[in-house]
């Protein structure tokens, strides 16, 4: 058995945080690098991921060789802007395996996002793939305070989706005890929560808060468990939330940041600063770019997020349009680490909404309602939040107003839609049938989706 501090390269550095612990820092030789070197070692990967992804995956080759790049014109970190963006439109064209850079036998996981139009995109990882997922998430959960001795209460839906499998494996690489409950059944998240002491609890904000709120209801108070430590990510959250969480559940609340195309979480979080989401730059080369004229954005102000993975082998991406709009500063952290730090995630540069963890395009819902002829082709999508967790519900009009005075054919076609809808989502929706003709409607641009949350 290797000795606790094994399980860390490094030596924690004699630190005192903010709340008085000793900060520890999974991989100090990477997170706590001087800017130059850093920048040395993203070059030289750089260089050589550009040669990977040209020599290995076809899309890559034809994409370079449309702009006239070879991979030897890559001299300088800002030459990745000669590169073409690559958007998730064409991850979803090479459906499923177009993207991998390996042979399929040595990809040892799939992984899809949650909720897409149609084909989901998919992402390979090889073994070595897995080895930077386990290492990215170790450094984010150490960072935000989780250690070896926490039990770990995993409430992310286990599935397709990165985000459980993913956090699952770097609380493993820390040596937690790893409680893998899933997302839903939530008397129970509490009963389990309580039962086995459970220290540190990994969820979407939005499911925590109902975790709390069904605490309550049952008598649960935070003085009865053990939580301290919540890792939430995903969906965005807001500083009230995160007050609102470690008031209820008593928990320091924390966020992590990431995406399936790049690796699913672990591309950044927070340390116990909460000052930013440290970004694993040795792995993922970030770039801030001004959505509208494509012109890089100086350091701190807000623009869309653009990712490159540095070092993956199973599917390389090259400067990925998150449409996830957030700014970056270069400023070393007071917890010693000098890696880049994002801002919360402003909004998203497209209609992408995040509904209890998944994704969810209105153009997804407005293909199932187009492709019905009992009901028009207006619509709107209200979203709404109970509690702390969000609804959609769909407002549609039926084309046979006779239907409105005949209560059983009505709801016949509600579930209709419902299901056609969850079918598509994955997720379950709430339907108003209205008469035909009273829905509003635009001249410009139409407005379908009705934000009721007051965020
Ligand atoms: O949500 C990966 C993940 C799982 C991250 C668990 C953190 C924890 P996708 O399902 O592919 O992957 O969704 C990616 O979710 O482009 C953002 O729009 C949004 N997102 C993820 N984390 C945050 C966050 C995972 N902390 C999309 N704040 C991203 C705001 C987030 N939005």
């Amino acid at each position: 058995m290797p000795a606790v501090l094994d399980l860390f390269p490094c030596e924690p550095p004699p630190y005192n945080n903010a709340r008085g612990y000793i900060e520890m820092i999974y991989n100090k030789a990477v997170e706590c690098m001087p800017r130059k070197k850093m920048q040395e070692l993203q070059l030289e990967r750089l260089k050589r991921i550009v040669s990977y992804a040209y020599d290995n995956v076809p899309f890559y080759r034809r994409k370079l060789d449309e702009v006239k790049l070879r991979p030897e014109h890559i001299k300088t970190l800002d030459d990745i802007r000669l590169i073409p963006y690559t958007v998730k439109e064409e991850m979803r064209a090479n459906y499923p395996y177009d993207l991998l850079a390996v042979p399929l036998k040595k990809i040892v996981r799939i992984h899809a996002s949650s909720g897409t139009t149609g084909k989901p995109v998919i992402a390979g990882y090889t073994r070595a793939d897995f080895e930077i997922w386990s290492e990215s998430v170790a450094r984010i959960i150490v960072a935000a305070g989780g250690r070896e001795d926490d039990i770990v209460q995993i409430s992310f839906g286990y599935g397709l989706f990165t985000g459980a499998l993913g956090l699952h494996q770097g609380w493993e690489r820390i040596g937690a005890t790893v409680v893998p409950v899933s997302s839903g059944n939530t008397e129970r998240q509490v009963m389990i929560l309580k039962d086995l002491k459970v220290t540190a609890l990994v969820s979407t904000p939005s499911y925590a808060m109902h975790i709390a709120e069904t605490a309550e209801r049952l008598g649960v108070k935070k003085e009865g468990l053990c939580l301290r430590l919540g890792l939430f990510g995903s969906e965005a959250s807001t500083p009230e939330m995160h007050r609102a969480l470690a008031e209820k559940l008593g928990v320091f609340p924390t966020e992590n940041y990431g995406l399936t195309e790049i690796i699913g979480p672990g591309v950044s979080g927070e340390c116990e600063e909460k000052a930013g989401m440290h970004i694993a730059e040795d792995y993922f080369y970030p770039e801030i770019m001004d959505a509208e004229n494509n012109a890089p954005k100086p350091e701190g102000e807000y623009g869309e997020l653009i990712l490159t993975t540095l070092t993956k082998e199973g599917m390389p991406i090259l400067r990925y349009r998150t449409k996830d709009i957030t700014s970056i500063t270069y400023e070393p952290c007071k917890c010693g680490r000098t890696s880049a730090r994002m801002s919360r995630i402003k909004g998203r540069t497209d209609d992408m909404l995040k509904i209890r963890g998944v994704n969810v395009f209105p153009s997804q819902i407005e293909s199932v309602i187009l492709g019905m002829k009992e009901v028009g082709n207006h619509y709107e999508i209200h979203v709404q939040r109970k509690g702390y967790l969000d609804y959609l519900e769909i407002y549609v009009e039926v084309v046979d107003a006779g239907l409105l005075t005949n209560y059983a054919r009505l709801e016949a076609l509600r579930e209709k839609v419902r299901g056609a809808i969850r079918t598509v989502l994955n997720l379950d929706v709430k339907v108003r049938l209205c008469e035909p003709n009273t829905l509003k409607r635009f001249e410009g641009k139409a407005k379908r989706v009705v934000d009721e949350r007051n965020l």
